[in-house]
């Protein structure tokens, strides 16, 4: 990873859910320390600032999916970024906003491997559709809309093709998934650690499993939204879930998949500063990325 410049994204976007505050994510990553921590480990990173975020409109046609043509707009621009950060060699880092930004740092990334390997560290799937959706947020939607799942305005930001194949998804924290997700997740060959697997085999084997799943991957992208953690060490985001991954489970993780040297890029996404307890669940963010960039203890 060492050997390539990290082209650094914010994405301020908070449409995909509906409480507010995940839009000042990327400036608490920031706060946090991000761009100073990457260059002590002597990385060459950029700072490509923000996105602009389009002002929300609904129309009648969207309200079952809530700011649609915003949340779409905003993912085709982050696709094209992506695809130009790639297709310029360079590492994507990208600093959410709500996890539904996920849809076009896929679909932008994708275009230049043939096997993406994903790793989702989750609470939640994130696999739900307009019609399988409970609450049409979209921030539940982004790893079905990247297997080509979904409403059409969300699929088709990947062009004609998913962006990503069922076999090369690892979900890794999985503790809240609606029935649906239930049912897609049984019948197709994603790779799912729920936290039963986590407790059951230890997060060393749950990475080591992940690593090998996805061996014949081209490249692997690291989508890591924050409330996979517990929200003892990861309280400001806006779908807490108990009984997480801990902060150090979550340091080894990131650990391995640096030693594994593996990983071609990565995001982090559902920070909110508004529901966190001072600037700690960024703090946490920017420390994982020390540990995935290869920050070591000794
Ligand atoms: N499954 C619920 C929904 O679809 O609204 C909750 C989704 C939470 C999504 C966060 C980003 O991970
Ligand atoms: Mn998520
Ligand atoms: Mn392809
Ligand atoms: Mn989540």
């Amino acid at each position: 990873m060492l050997d390539k410049k990290i082209s650094m994204v914010g994405v301020p976007l908070d449409l995909g859910q509906n409480r507010r505050g995940v839009d000042m994510g990327p400036s608490a990553i920031r706060y946090a320390g991000a761009f100073e921590r990457l260059k002590l480990l002597g990385y060459d990173v950029c700072d490509h600032g923000d996105l602009t975020v389009p002002v929300p409109y609904v129309s009648a046609s969207e309200e079952d999916l809530k700011y649609l043509s915003a949340v779409v707009d905003t993912n085709r621009v982050l696709a094209a970024k992506t695809d130009r950060i790639v297709a310029a060699q360079e590492f994507p880092l990208i600093l959410g906003g709500d996890h539904s930004i996920a849809i076009g740092s896929l679909a932008g990334i994708s275009k230049h491997y043939e096997e993406l390997g994903v790793i989702w560290y989750d609470a939640h799937g994130d696999l739900n559709t307009a019609e399988t959706s409970l609450t049409g947020n979209i921030h539940g939607m982004p790893l079905a809309a990247s297997l080509g799942l979904g409403h059409e305005s969300l699929t088709a930001i990947s062009g004609d093709t998913p962006a990503i194949k069922p076999e090369n998804i690892v979900i890794i924290g999985a503790r809240a998934l609606d029935d649906a997700e239930k049912m897609l997740v049984r019948k197709s060959n994603m790779n799912v650690f729920t936290m039963h697997e986590v407790d059951r085999l230890g997060m060393s084997e749950v990475i080591r499993q992940t690593i090998g799943y996805l061996s014949h991957c081209d490249g692997i992208h690291v989508s890591l939204d924050l409330d996979g953690l517990d929200p003892i060490d990861a309280p400001g985001v806006g779908t807490p879930v108990v009984g997480g991954i801990s902060y150090r489970e979550s340091h080894l993780a990131m650990e391995m998949l640096h030693e594994a040297n593996r990983i071609t890029s990565c995001e982090f996404v559902e920070v909110n500063p508004i529901l966190d307890e001072k600037n700690k669940t960024a703090e946490a963010a920017v420390a994982l990325m020390g540990s995935l960039f290869g920050e070591k203890l000794k």
